[in-house]
């Protein structure tokens, strides 16, 4: 029976009402805690080399869900070195030309980037070192000078030194097949590289109404990732827009640890329902967290309204059933006997929750809802059945039948 106790305590006040919930503060709480959690991001630093036209501009623009190179972010770094940010925004791109022009211009960049590396981790501060260097070849130019591998070479040296993983970039690799090659090759020359990914960042236009597709990008991300600490890999997911694989599983995390969260809160008291107010506290931190992974510009209104239709407050009803019917379905509540919320009936409620609202993300990320007609009739619909569905799901779970 899982700490159930009995109760004779009215569940609902009426249909369509939670009791004990008061949405105004509960959707405030969660805005405070978005702008909060997303001030907490560590500041990221990434460094591209690479001759101009390899396509370093391209890959920033696919890989970062703003663009960086605006008006008042833009900071001369030294000659060949440009530094782009945006303000409130955790990310800093420094842009470096590579191997190009003559070789007293190619050994004078490789100072400019081993200074500029050195200079930014001078501060002793993590937020100010340069995390992670992209070192960007044109693998559709189909020709490497062994040249720029020997210069590769020093300059990894050199980085690994100052303890910045390099990952060497084949953009602009509309040939699959070739791209394999040149990796390949790159990789049997042990260059002291963390990873070799090929990328095409924008489709291919081969003329004819023929393209090659975009592709390798979450690939790089995820080998980005793979280089960072976990605090630096929040940020990634943050500011990334590639790689929806990154964004899920950082949200998956914080689903999990909100639902061991909720169901401590509960364990050793379980709350009468109108003192769930404990537990939507711990649900719009998760909301607010899931939304920083996401760095979706998400409105009140929104928030208001999945809390309302998740809560069961709303009285929304699709079909003639009423939504609150989602939170009615959990064993326990809404009889007599279940006026009380124990462990596994908290962690029910707060899984649904956060998949619903993971998949909700993930629709607004992918363009399936549009962020600025959320209230829509269609989005509407969409938003329900999300909900609709995860509590169903949740019901489904066997942990979650213990209640009964
Ligand atoms: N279709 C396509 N074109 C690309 C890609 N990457 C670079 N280009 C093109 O190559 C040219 C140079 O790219 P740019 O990003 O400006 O190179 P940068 O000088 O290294 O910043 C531009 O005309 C881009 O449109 C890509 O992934 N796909
Ligand atoms: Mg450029």
């Amino acid at each position: 029976m899982n700490g159930y106790v009995n109760s004779t305590k009215t569940v609902y006040k009426d249909n369509n009402s939670f009791a004990g919930l008061d949405l105004f503060s509960a959707v405030k709480g969660c805005f405070d805690r978005i702008a909060a959690s997303t001030n907490n991001l560590k500041h990221l630093n990434i460094m591209l080399v690479g001759k101009s036209g390899v396509g370093k501009s391209t890959l920033i623009n696919n890989l970062f869900r703003e663009k960086l190179a605006q008006t008042g972010g833009v900071r001369p770094v030294t000659n060949d070195i440009t530094g782009y940010s945006k303000p409130n925004f955790p990310l800093t791109v420094y842009d470096s030309r590579g191997f190009e022009l003559n070789k007293s211009a190619q050994k004078n960049i490789k100072k400019q980037i081993v200074s500029t590396i050195t200079k930014c981790a001078s501060t002793g501060r993590t937020e100010d070192a340069i995390h992670c260097l992209l070192y960007c070849i044109n693998s559709g130019s189909r020709r490497i000078e062994p040249d720029e591998l020997s210069w590769i070479m020093e300059l990894t040296s050199e980085s690994y030194i100052l303890k910045v993983p390099v990952i060497v970039v084949l953009t602009q690799s509309y040939s699959a097949p070739y791209a394999k090659q040149i990796s390949d090759f790159i990789k049997s020359r042990n260059l002291g590289v963390s990873a070799v990914v090929p990328v095409l960042a924008e489709d291919y236009d081969l003329g004819m109404g023929q393209a090659v597709k975009h592709y390798g990008l979450d690939n790089l991300i995820y080998e980005i990732e793979r280089t960072l600490t976990d605090e630096l890999a929040e940020t990634l997911a943050n500011v990334q827009k590639a790689s929806a694989d990154l964004k899920q599983r950082k949200a998956s995390l914080i689903v999990n640890a909100s639902t061991a969260e909720a169901a401590a809160a509960v364990a050793l008291t379980p709350l009468p329902v109108a003192d769930s107010v404990v537990l939507v506290g711990i649900q719009t931190k998760m909301l607010a967290e899931i939304t920083t992974v996401y760095g979706l510009g998400i409105s009140r209104s929104f928030i208001s309204l999945f809390l309302s239709t998740a809560l069961g407050t709303s009285g929304a009803t699709i079909g003639g059933r009423t939504l609150v019917s989602a939170l009615k379905l959990i064993p326990g509540i809404g009889t007599a006997a279940g006026g009380m919320i124990n462990a596994a009936v908290a962690s029910g409620i707060t899984t649904a929750m956060g998949n619903a609202y993971i998949q909700l993300m993930t629709m607004i990320h992918n363009g399936q809802i549009l962020p600025e007609e959320l209230d829509s009739k269609i989005n509407l619909e969409k938003l329900f059945a999300v909900i609709d569905t995860a509590f169903r799901n949740q019901t489904d779970e066997d942990d979650f039948k213990t209640a009964e």
